[in-house]
């Protein structure tokens, strides 16, 4: 007889940078989640779906659990804590390495404590030889006792299939909950404000890229010329700040503005018409109200 169709939420909870989104976007086949080699790159609750013959797994891609002082910190912190709540299953994700970082140990601690993973993922293991994970191994055993223990790299695919494997067995028994057609839950305006942010990210340095928000004002289609016209607001904390996103004679703006309209037209199947502007929000990462409107 054929095995029961299953379908369920799998929250993939880490700290910052360890490889969540890379991940979700892996295993959704398709980028749902923003990715750089920040840490505290993913800010909102993003929702990524692989539909497959036999299951749905909804993966929430979260915001990286760690200290948190400022608003914005703590809003990302919450978020994630929300995501734990509303899992079939958690998948827990910590860096390979000889021995648990205390960051990834006061996770596992954490997570032990709010609710047990089923999983736990064993990111980036092209960059440790696999010899060296077995002390690793055994620490995330003896902190996630009931978790099954998945080494994989989320950058190079490497044992995704087991992994996959495992998070369904984890799901419930019952119908799809998205349609088999509809990959995330995000809409297009957030998907592009997440794309300008990340250029931002993968081009700035220094303070910039947590001080940066991203919000779409207008969005029209021009139907007939096949062409979408978006204006949308970088946000940054100082004045300081907006002239480094500018950069000398606007060059730095422009990069990030083009580097963000080709991703956008691959996304959207159009051309795009985009344009930024970059204002000064102060302060705005410490302001719980602000933060509220731009940072989630
Ligand atoms: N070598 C290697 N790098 C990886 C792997 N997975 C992710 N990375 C890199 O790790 C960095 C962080 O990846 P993200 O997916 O943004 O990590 P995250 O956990 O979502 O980070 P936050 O959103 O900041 O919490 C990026 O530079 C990725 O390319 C992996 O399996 N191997
Ligand atoms: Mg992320």
């Amino acid at each position: 007889m054929a095995e029961a169709y299953r379908a369920g939420v799998v929250t993939v909870a880490g700290r910052p940078n360890v490889g969540k989104s890379t991940l979700v976007n892996r295993i959704v086949g398709l980028k749902v989640s923003i990715v750089s080699p920040r840490a505290q790159t993913t800010r909102r609750r993003v929702a990524g779906v692989r539909s497959d013959p036999d299951a749905q797994i909804v993966l929430l891609d979260t915001p990286g659990l760690g200290a948190a002082r400022r608003a914005l910190e703590r809003r990302m912190v919450d978020t994630a804590r929300r995501c734990l709540s509303e899992a079939d299953a958690v998948a827990a994700l910590v860096a390979a390495a000889p021995a648990l970082s205390a960051e990834d140990e006061a996770l596992l601690a954490e997570l032990r404590a709010v609710k047990p993973p089923g999983i736990v993922i064993i990111n980036k293991i092209d960059l440790v030889p696999s010899r060296k994970l077995l002390p690793l191994a055994a620490q995330c055993s003896a902190l996630a006792p009931e978790a099954e223990i998945v080494p994989v790299s989320a950058l190079t695919g490497e044992n995704l299939d087991e992994l996959v494997k495992a998070m369904k067995a984890l799901l419930p028994e019952r119908p799809a909950l998205m349609p088999q057609d509809e990959y995330t839950d995000q809409t297009q305006r957030a998907i592009v404000e997440e794309l300008i942010r990340e250029k931002i990210l993968l081009q700035m340095r220094d303070e910039i890229p947590f001080s940066a928000a991203v919000k779409v004002e207008q969005w029209t289609e021009d139907v007939p010329k096949r062409l979408v016209k978006i204006h949308a607001v970088v946000l940054v904390e100082r004045d300081s700040q907006k002239a480094m996103v500018i950069g000398a004679g606007g060059q730095r703006l422009k990069a990030i503005g083009t580097a963000a309209r080709l991703e956008t037209e691959q996304l959207l199947g159009t051309r795009v018409y985009l344009e930024l502007l970059v204002k000064t929000e102060r302060n705005w990462t410490r302001d719980p109200r602000k933060v509220a409107e731009l940072g989630t």
